[in-house]
């Protein structure tokens, strides 16, 4: 197989790029790098030492919203993902942006790695980090997505897209922390997420996560 991916699978950068591939009907092989102990060779494809990234043939590239437009650009037959007019485009690359670097340091840097990484590395988990994401940081940005869906199904255009993997992507690590959205105040959106969760693509993804939980929380 020529795609490989490179990371671990409860990261939800990794994720965004497993459920692209997914739904674009690419083959691929995940190789395990843990991103807090990762082999030296790592480095060779990601300077930056984060994961995911990616082999493809002779060609290496880091970084998921890097990864999924090559992947994009590659197959231009395949469904399409990133939009089709410039605008679509912008909006997408927007909400992943957003997804990325407003919605991640909450959901996944604060209540993911509080309540499952930090005990799992025998940290304690900081529950006052944990409150304010949810209840004073989380909600500002979750009116704002709850507000751009509005009455439709998908973030852009009605049409499933790359925006809507990687804000549901960043859902999942808050839902692995222990969190979920409130049904009453964000209705689309918490909706939004479970449609997102049931497509058969991410709901095998989301299979093999929860046996990996489960053998964390067993070690606890
Ligand atoms: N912008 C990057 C973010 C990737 C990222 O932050 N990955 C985390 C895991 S969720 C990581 O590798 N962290 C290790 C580190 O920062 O040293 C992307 O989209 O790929």
């Amino acid at each position: 197989m020529s795609l490989v991916v490179f990371g671990a699978p409860l990261s939800p950068f990794v994720r965004k790029v497993r459920l692209f591939c997914a739904e674009k009907g690419l083959d691929y092989q995940l190789e395990n790098v843990n991103p807090f102990n990762q082999p030296d060779w790592y480095r060779e494809l990601n300077p930056l030492r984060r994961v995911p990234a990616i082999r493809d043939g002779d060609f290496t590239l880091a970084d998921s919203s890097v990864i999924c437009h090559y992947l994009e650009d590659r197959d231009p037959q395949r469904t399409a993902l990133c939009g089709e007019t410039p605008q679509a485009k912008a909006r997408i690359r927007w909400l992943e942006k957003y997804a990325d670097y407003e919605v991640a340091p909450l959901a996944t840097f604060t209540v993911f790695r509080n309540r499952l990484l930090k005990p799992l590395m025998g940290k304690p988990c900081d529950e006052d980090a944990v409150k304010g994401a949810m209840q004073e940081k989380l909600p500002e940005h979750f009116d704002y997505l709850e507000k751009c869906l509005a009455a439709n199904d998908y973030f852009i255009d009605n049409r499933f897209s790359l925006a809507d993997i990687a804000i549901a992507s960043q859902l999942v690590n808050m839902g692995h922390g222990g969190e979920k959205l409130d049904t009453q105040r964000w209705p689309a959106l918490a909706a939004h997420f479970e449609r997102i969760a049931s497509r058969p693509t991410l709901a095998a993804i989301l299979e093999g996560e929860q046996q990996i939980i489960a053998k964390i929380l067993a070690k606890r």
